[in-house]
């Protein structure tokens, strides 16, 4: 039943955002308008949460995909007793405020994921459902449910238009996440105007047919149908839920409601005072909360610290009861490894014809696996080839929500932004694998979990031309290139079966984000690392391999993943001429730039002018390390189809090729 309190709330809502963004003189009023009502249902008689312990691990999931209503977003945590001042409102995408123009997770107490890429928060939901199910499956046992909370989000016209929703909600269907509730703000606007120009077809339909529970309130300020709709869904266990609750964008608004002009734009002065009036809401003064509003919301507060305290009293007995799954508990949340976690890493013995760096990929998952449990992922399809198949181990599917080993389908751009959902949620490592040139379907997603810091590992396979066959729409040129420029990504490309062994090792221990191996289909030696150095020195990003023993060197070769075969060769027949060469292995351009200057000098010194760079991609910042008169061996240009041999002769990544350049450079010198 609504009462007169929970129309002032709403309002509440509504006018806070409305204030924050004309005094941000920018942002989205209208979403915020128009969403309030579930917003405030959803909020304050559903959500299990503790305002004053934003990360208590069993709290109940709120995803904002719609990420440009930020505001709505804010109004809720400072009303319900987030820290989250009024002044940071106030504030609202101001330099050093807690209210970014999108909402940041890690920045903002409260805010479970970054959003404003729409379709994103969806996907994360999904994968924040999915780890919520597996650690639930994992540790909740008879009596003792320590996992069992649901995912929220709020999604809008945009968020389903996107396509990692399509991917996203198909994947959720299938998987049965019943515990998964989205509430679809259908108000029929985006920015562009009204959705008939361009997003017509049955959403409602759409949702049925993934397998989704689909329920529709005609009337977004309908706090008893919302409610109820929002209860059926929580009854669902089977489906994901989904409700439609036609809105109106910019409510309230005498001339702007149901308009695209509430869309990034404050509505202004005049239209302010009109729409407070029309509410029946105080003129002045602006970011106004009634007392008794302000009441209501925070119970928010004791009730969280109750439902925190009931967990934490469970959490006590299953301790008792299962003394060593609540160690194993506390050790998945805290995102900490177990001790020895690392004791069956595979040692490779040298071996001239090696393996690819993908089946030492897929040896070293395999034989760290059972001493991580909490290790789980996939790949988009490509499970054969990625070598990302856990032996022994279930697939994750509905009834078996314990298995480890994930089935993303062909859905790279999903797969990314699940597996940020998983590593947002906690308690899960989650890995996902693809083509090392598909990483491109999933690159907003990437982004994000750099942008977030997110634990997430990515496995991408038939890294070069040297995948062969497949030709240049499978051969990646400039894919490493681009993902070395996105920041805080940490991409690895290991030269052999050893160094992928160690590359693993540093994705599991660096905690500062993701990590992206690359690594090849064809085999590579595994170096004989009595007469090479140690492949631990990937844990420095580049380290000489091997030092010319007959004097300073004249010269150095420095290449990544597979062509440090060719840089070893070419490194003998240059040395047969008298001249001294070192070789560097340089599996990682981000972890050199991290470590200290002296130990960069030492790898890489600056006397040492004559330098030549040896990978099979498009050479785009590598002029960086071996400077502008120096030579990059790489490919500018799209690959071929033709067998791996013949694609590195004829684009010139040859012995004979590296050999020449680094003569004619000594010459020049
Ligand atoms: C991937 C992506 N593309 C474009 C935008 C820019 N953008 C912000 S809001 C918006 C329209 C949103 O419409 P809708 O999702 O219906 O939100 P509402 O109109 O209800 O506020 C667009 C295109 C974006 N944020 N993300």
């Amino acid at each position: 039943m609504e009462t007169g309190l929970d129309n002032l709330c709403v309002n509440t809502i509504r006018m806070l955002s409305v204030d924050c963004v004309e005094r941000a003189k920018s942002g989205h009023p209208g979403m915020p308008m128009g969403a309030a009502t579930m917003a405030y249902v959803l909020w304050t008689r559903f959500l299990r949460h503790n305002p004053l312990n934003p990360k208590w691990p069993d709290r109940d999931r709120f995803v904002l995909s719609a990420g440009h209503g930020s505001m709505l977003l804010y109004s809720l945590l400072h009303l319900t007793g987030y820290d989250l001042p009024l002044e940071e409102l106030k504030n609202f995408r101001q330099w050093g405020s807690k209210t970014p123009g999108h909402p940041e997770s890690g920045h903002t107490p409260g805010v479970e994921t970054t959003t404003g890429p729409l379709g994103q928060g969806f996907a994360n939901g999904v994968g924040m459902a999915v780890a919520e199910q597996f650690l639930a499956s994992h540790f909740n046992r008879a009596g003792h449910e320590i996992v069992n909370h649901y995912t929220y989000g709020i999604v809008s016209d945009g968020d389903l238009m996107e396509g990692v929703s399509h991917e996203a909600a198909s994947l959720a269907g299938h998987l049965k996440l019943g515990k998964l509730i989205y509430l679809y703000d259908d108000n029929h606007i985006t920015i562009d105007g009204s959705t008939d120009l361009a997003f017509t077809e049955d959403r409602a339909g759409r949702f049925r047919s993934y397998g989704w529970h689909v329920q529709q309130v005609d009337d977004g300020n309908n706090i008893e149908a919302i409610e109820n709709a929002i209860k059926e869904a929580q009854q669902e266990k089977d489906r994901p839920s989904f409700i439609a609750i036609r809105t109106h964008i910019g409510f309230g608004s005498p001339n702007k409601q149901d308009t695209s002009s509430v869309h990034g734009e404050p509505l202004g002065t005049e239209e302010i005072k009109l729409t407070k009036e029309n509410l029946g809401w105080p003129l002045e003064p602006d970011c106004f909360i009634p007392d008794e509003a302000l009441k209501h919301f925070r119970q928010a507060v004791e009730m969280g610290e109750e439902r925190e305290k009931e967990w934490r009293d469970q959490v006590r007995s299953y301790e008792k009861a299962y003394p060593e799954m609540a160690k194993e508990w506390d050790q998945w949340i805290n995102n900490e490894l177990p001790d020895g976690w690392d004791s069956n890493m595979t040692v490779f013995p040298s071996d001239p014809k090696g393996m690819a760096t993908r089946v030492a990929s897929g040896m070293v998952l395999n034989a760290i696996a059972s001493n991580l449990p909490n290790l789980m992922g996939g790949s988009a399809d490509l499970a054969p080839s990625n070598k990302t198949l856990i032996k022994g181990e279930e697939a994750f599917q509905d009834g078996h929500y314990n298995g480890r080993n994930f089935y993303f389908g062909v859905r790279e751009h999903g797969m990314g932004s699940i597996l940020n959902g998983m590593a947002l949620h906690g308690g899960v490592i989650p890995y996902g694998g693809t083509f090392l040139v598909f990483s491109d379907y999933m690159r907003p997603a990437i982004r994000l979990a750099a942008m977030m810091g997110l634990k997430v590992i990515y496995i991408f396979t038939h890294d070069s031309i040297g995948l062969g066959e497949d030709g240049p729409t499978h051969q990646p040129i400039e894919q490493l290139a681009a993902l070395r420029a996105i920041p805080n990504l940490t991409v690895i490309r290991p030269c052999d079966a050893n160094e992928t062994a160690e590359a693993w090792r540093f994705a599991l221990e660096d905690r500062k984000g993701p990590v992206a191996l690359a690594l090849t289909r064809q085999g590579v030696p595994t170096l004989d690392r009595d007469k090479f150095a140690s492949a631990r020195g990937l844990h420095r990003g580049a380290y000489i391999l091997n030092e010319a023993h007959n004097g300073t060197p004249d010269l150095m070769l420095i290449a990544s993943g597979s062509e440090i075969q060719i840089a070893i060769d070419a490194s003998q027949e240059i040395k047969e001429k008298g001249i001294a060469v070192r070789v560097v292995s340089m599996p990682s351009w981000q972890v050199f730039d991290r470590q200290p200057e002296e130990y960069r000098n030492q790898v890489l010194p600056h006397e040492i002018k004559v330098r030549v760079a040896i990978e099979a991609g498009s050479t785009q910042g590598w002029h960086r390390y071996v400077g502008e008169k120096s030579h990059v061996v790489g490919i500018d240009h799209f690959g071929a189809s033709a067998p791996s041999k013949t694609l590195y002769e004829k684009f010139g990544i040859t012995v004979d090729r590296v050999v020449e350049e680094a003569l004619r450079l000594l010459k020049e010198k």
